[in-house]
């Protein structure tokens, strides 16, 4: 039953509400803030990346417990205890930050799978958790399409990306081949997997390109009674302008691997020097833990403003 909530609910993501703009693309920013807004710097925008998650806690912190746990952090960020902190750490720890979600969620469901003791998962027990159900279900059931998917696509398509995380080929994934198999984004020999299986979602007269139509119809379920958004438009001068690079009104793996898997910026990088620049007071191009904690404000977020009121609520922690 529990299984059968989860592919409901994957269901549910998978059919977009009308008014609702898809998102397909793989490459997060650091914070879902601005760097700059009307050229003005936003502080929350470092504040997520360097804490990711965390950052919320810290913005409810008295100052002197942000420093206290910056310090601690600053410990961690120098890996070679040199009692410096340079960009590359920098870059390393920010990195870190921003996968640790994925880190997470890999460790959880590996879990579930091997409670166990199993060292390896096989597809076969795989399939009994999570399509197990399908055994005691009407075959046309199974197959019956609600926008595009049925359950029979969605186990055949895991099947197909277990293969492809299975580095070994012995149909069995080790918690490294199984991080492969779940995200399989940040793995550079899955990422034309991600590409097919966006492909087959959007490209839906089967003829292995996506057309402007099609490409439309999958951020945006249109309804004629509606007028069409404004970034309908938007999207399609985008598709034509950027996604089409070649001009031949279709886009191709290629392309739509340029779309959501672009090449990399390094976000990282970026925010490491910014971050370095803002605290290297005496400009040695590394940062001591004093340099850090005496720009506290740079790096983690805190109730500075209100530090009466952040006093009172220490109580509570
Ligand atoms: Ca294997
Ligand atoms: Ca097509
Ligand atoms: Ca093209
Ligand atoms: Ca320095």
């Amino acid at each position: 039953m529990r299984q059968l909530v989860l592919l409901l609910a994957i269901l549910t993501v998978a059919i977009s509400k009308p008014e609702e703009k898809k998102d397909r693309v793989y490459d997060r920013e650091l914070s879902d803030k601005e760097h700059y807004e009307n050229q003005h710097h936003n502080p929350q925008y470092d504040h997520e990346a360097f804490l990711g998650e965390e950052a919320r806690t810290f913005d409810q912190l008295p100052p002197e417990e942000s420093m206290r746990r910056l310090g601690i952090i600053v410990d961690k960020i120098d890996t070679n205890n040199d009692g410096f902190v340079t960009e590359e750490e920098l870059k390393d720890w920010i990195k870190f930050t921003q996968k640790r979600y994925i880190t997470d969620d890999i460790e959880k469901h590996w879990k579930q799978h091997t409670s166990d003791g199993k060292e390896e998962v096989s597809w076969e027990d795989y399939k009994s958790v999570i399509y197990g159900f399908l055994e005691h279900m009407d075959p046309a059931d199974a197959q019956k399409e609600d926008a595009g998917i049925s359950y029979t696509n969605m186990m055949n398509r895991d099947r197909r990306r277990w293969s492809a995380a299975d580095s070994n080929g012995d149909d069995k994934l080790t918690k490294e081949e199984f991080g492969a198999f779940l995200h399989p984004e940040e793995t550079e020999h899955m990422k034309d997997i991600v590409v097919l299986e966006t492909m087959e979602d959007i490209d839906k007269d089967k003829d292995g390109k996506i057309s402007l139509k099609e490409y439309i119809g999958d951020l945006y379920q249109s309804d004629e009674n509606e007028l069409e958004p404004d970034w309908v438009q938007s999207e399609k001068l985008h598709f034509t302008t950027y996604r089409d690079k070649d001009g031949n009104g279709y886009m191709d793996q290629e392309e739509v691997k340029n779309w959501i898997l672009p090449p990399d910026f390094d976000h990282s990088e970026a925010e490491a020097r910014h971050l370095l620049y803002e605290a290297d007071s005496d400009a040695d191009q590394k940062l001591t833990k004093q340099e850090i904690l005496d720009k506290y404000d740079v790096f983690v977020g805190s109730q500075a403003t209100d530090f009466g009121e952040a006093l009172t609520r220490h109580d509570e922690f």
